[in-house]
């Protein structure tokens, strides 16, 4: 549902309040302890932050996808561990279940997700299927009125704080490909299954990942999502719009390094004047500025796309491509702008290059954007 313009004024003038005066005073904090306060995940569920694409009847905001990306404009301008706090309930972990979930299975998961109370989280990636994600080998083995769910899934966003997994797992062990796979709603607490410690990182400190466990588990037929079988074709339409909101992210991180840049550069000064005078600096400004210009004008075609109902595989995997490789050339400039403050922990630009570099890996890769819009330019014919 589109929100007319005065609510979205409204919630975005919020969401810019609240980045700006709690969410970055904490951004060093959050870092060093690799941890978000406890107040501050409250807070989010205060604001509705957990239930913005969750339909209304299940206690969400139901927000277009255009919205979407509007907020994560705003919530992009910090750093991107806060969003991961409700990044899942509201995009890849719960949008299997909003796209294809039974009316039950909907009364039953979504109220909890969209609240805050429970925390669901996207299994897909295994130590053996990353980009090829058909690839799985997690088995889910029809057993009377249960699936058996055995294998490990890889570098699961919030899993250790999820008390739900859309998981992806081989329910035909003799199709090999994508046809064999189904998807399941699993819950944390069903016997055998185990969550390891957050991995180690390069970035985005405060934001988990983790290897989830199944191991003879037991998921009820009714937790199935969609057919046997679906499952690859689901996981993928979940990410065509979870791309839109990394591209999305990705805009707002560089909207507020390019803002950073201009505030450095305008203070310092060398050979007598601010280096904002110099025009090699502001080449670098002008070049983060367009693109991150031309990233969000990018986002926004694809969220209104995929708002009209249009398949946006190609114009998703376009965006994210362009707006992921994009934060990572504004960050480099940024360092570049602070030079030696840019290098040291203290101005926390360091942390952002670091942070944004996952944005060209997770959702898929890069080079797998690139098959995608190539597949897909090839079959339209241009
Ligand atoms: N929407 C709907 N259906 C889709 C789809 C999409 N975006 N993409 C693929 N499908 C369908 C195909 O149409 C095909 O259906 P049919 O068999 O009925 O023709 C089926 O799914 C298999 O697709 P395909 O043959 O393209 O599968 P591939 O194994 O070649 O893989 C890529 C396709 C590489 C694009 C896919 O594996 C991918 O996106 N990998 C990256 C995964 C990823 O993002 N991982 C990160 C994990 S989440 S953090």
């Amino acid at each position: 549902m589109a929100l007319d313009r005065e609510t979205r004024d409204q919630l975005i003038q919020t969401l810019r309040r609240y980045v700006t005066e709690r969410l970055r005073p904490l951004e060093a904090q959050v870092a060093e302890q690799d941890l978000a306060p406890p107040e501050v995940v409250e807070e989010m569920k205060a604001l509705g932050l957990f239930g913005l694409s969750i339909p209304e009847e299940y206690g969400g905001f139901d927000l277009s996808v255009e919205d979407e990306a509007l907020v994560s404009f705003e919530m992009g301008r910090t750093s991107p561990a806060f969003r991961s706090i409700y990044g899942t309930n509201v995009g890849i972990g719960s949008q299997g279940l909003v796209m294809f979930g039974t009316p039950a299975q909907k009364a039953r998961y979504l109220p909890g997700i969209a609240s805050g109370e429970r925390i669901i989280s996207f299994a897909l990636t295994e130590p053996e299927a990353g980009s090829d994600s058909a690839n799985v080998q997690t088995r889910a083995i029809r057993d009377g009125d249960h699936y058996v769910l055995n294998g490990t899934k890889r570098y699961i966003t919030n899993a250790d704080r999820a008390n739900l997994f859309t998981v992806m797992a081989r329910s035909d062990p003799e199709k090999k490909g994508a046809s064999g796979v189904s998807a399941f709603i699993v819950s944390r607490d069903l016997p055998g299954v185990s969550v390891g410690p957050p991995e180690r990182k390069m970035g985005q400190q405060g934001a988990h990942i983790c290897d989830v466990v199944f191991d003879d588990v037991r998921v009820p037929v009714e937790d199935r999502l969609g057919q046997e079988g679906e499952g690859f074709k689901i996981a993928m339409q979940v990410l065509d719009r979870g791309r839109i909101t990394i591209a999305a992210i990705c805009v707002g991180v560089a909207e507020r390094l390019v803002a950073d840049c201009v505030a450095y550069a305008s203070e310092r000064k060398q050979f007598g004047q601010a280096i904002a005078n110099f025009q090699l600096v502001q080449a670098m400004i002008a070049d983060s500025k367009t693109e991150s210009l031309a990233a969000r004008a990018l986002t926004l075609e694809a969220a209104r796309r995929c708002d009209a109902g249009e398949d946006v595989t190609l114009e998703a995997a376009a965006a994210k491509l362009f707006a992921s490789e994009m934060v990572g050339r504004v960050a480099d400039r940024a360092v570049q702008i602070f030079g030696g403050a840019g290098y040291v922990a203290d101005y926390g630009i360091e942390r952002f290059y670091r942070d944004v570099r996952i944005f060209r890996i997770y959702e898929g890769t890069s080079q797998i954007q690139q098959v995608v819009i190539a597949r897909e330019t090839l079959k339209r014919g241009g």
